[in-house]
């Protein structure tokens, strides 16, 4: 698959604020299924939870507009991400890097640190799914002075680079989006246990007010994307939260 029979429009600039921001602007003023936005650095990325995406030069900062036209239910929504997360890390080994992995629900890691982030956003009208926008932010070379806990592609600063990291990553966002829409995230769950760096570890949750919700061993993802913890009180099936490795 080529990313130009599915994506339908381009826009690239050199500074956006959030290109996730901008994408939904342009989704409420009714934007086409397939639009996709690239800017060179952000001044306010944003992570989940109204966290901060560090965007200096050298990185990948997408939004791309989906409209699931009935494909996709309100209800497939919140497992998405995880997909997406996959199609990064494929991306990720198409473009050379090894030892890429992902921490629930949508971090792109290695060993050394994290890679990506997928932070989707989406509008329900009427009890379907008007719109979603997924934003991908992949650290591609390193910059002169790193985030802290980051890792990168590269080390080297070749614009070229971000070119290549933009095809591989659409590419596969537009295989995961056809592949998800038919097979849901049962298509690509196997894949997600397997790359999971919770697996067999233990782990602590916390709400976005870092309180704990649940610790004890992972225990793989369900059929809804739910993070599955054995904890004291039996299996608990966690929608959103912050995971750490370790106990509380
Ligand atoms: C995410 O949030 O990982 C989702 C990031 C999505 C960014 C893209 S860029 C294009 C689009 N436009 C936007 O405005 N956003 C999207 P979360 O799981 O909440 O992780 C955020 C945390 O990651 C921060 O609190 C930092 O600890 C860490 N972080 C921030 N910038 C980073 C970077 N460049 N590389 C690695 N870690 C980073």
């Amino acid at each position: 698959m080529s990313e130009s029979s599915f994506w339908k429009k381009i826009i690239s600039a050199e500074e956006i604020p959030s290109t996730n921001d901008e994408c939904k602007r342009l989704a409420r003023e009714g934007a086409d299924h397939g639009t996709v936005l690239i800017a060179r650095r952000q001044s306010a990325g944003r992570g989940r939870l109204g966290r901060e995406w560090d965007s200096p030069s050298g990185g990948l900062y997408l939004s791309a507009l989906l409209r699931p036209a009935g494909r996709l239910a309100p209800e497939d929504l919140p497992a998405f991400p995880l997909a997406v997360a996959m199609a990064v890390v494929r991306a990720c080994e198409g473009l050379g890097a090894t030892g890429v992995g992902v921490k629930w629900p949508n971090d792109v890691r290695t060993a050394r640190g994290k890679l990506a982030g997928v932070l989707m956003e989406s509008s329900v009208e009427g009890g379907m799914v008007a719109w979603v926008v997924v934003g991908i932010g992949l650290n591609v070379s390193r910059p002169a002075c790193p985030v802290s806990g980051a890792d990168y592609l590269t080390d080297a600063e070749e614009p070229a680079q971000i070119e290549q990291a933009a095809f591989a990553v659409l590419d596969e966002l537009a295989a995961a989006y056809d592949k998800y829409c038919v097979e849901g995230f049962g298509g690509v769950r196997d894949e997600y246990e397997e790359r999971s760096v919770l697996t067999g570890h233990d782990v602590t949750v916390r709400d976005g007010k870092g309180v704990v919700i649940a610790a004890g061993p992972a225990r793989g993802v369900d059929e809804q994307g739910r993070l599955r913890v054995l904890t004291g009180a039996g299996i608990e099936s966690i929608v959103a939260g912050d995971v750490t490795l370790g106990g509380s």
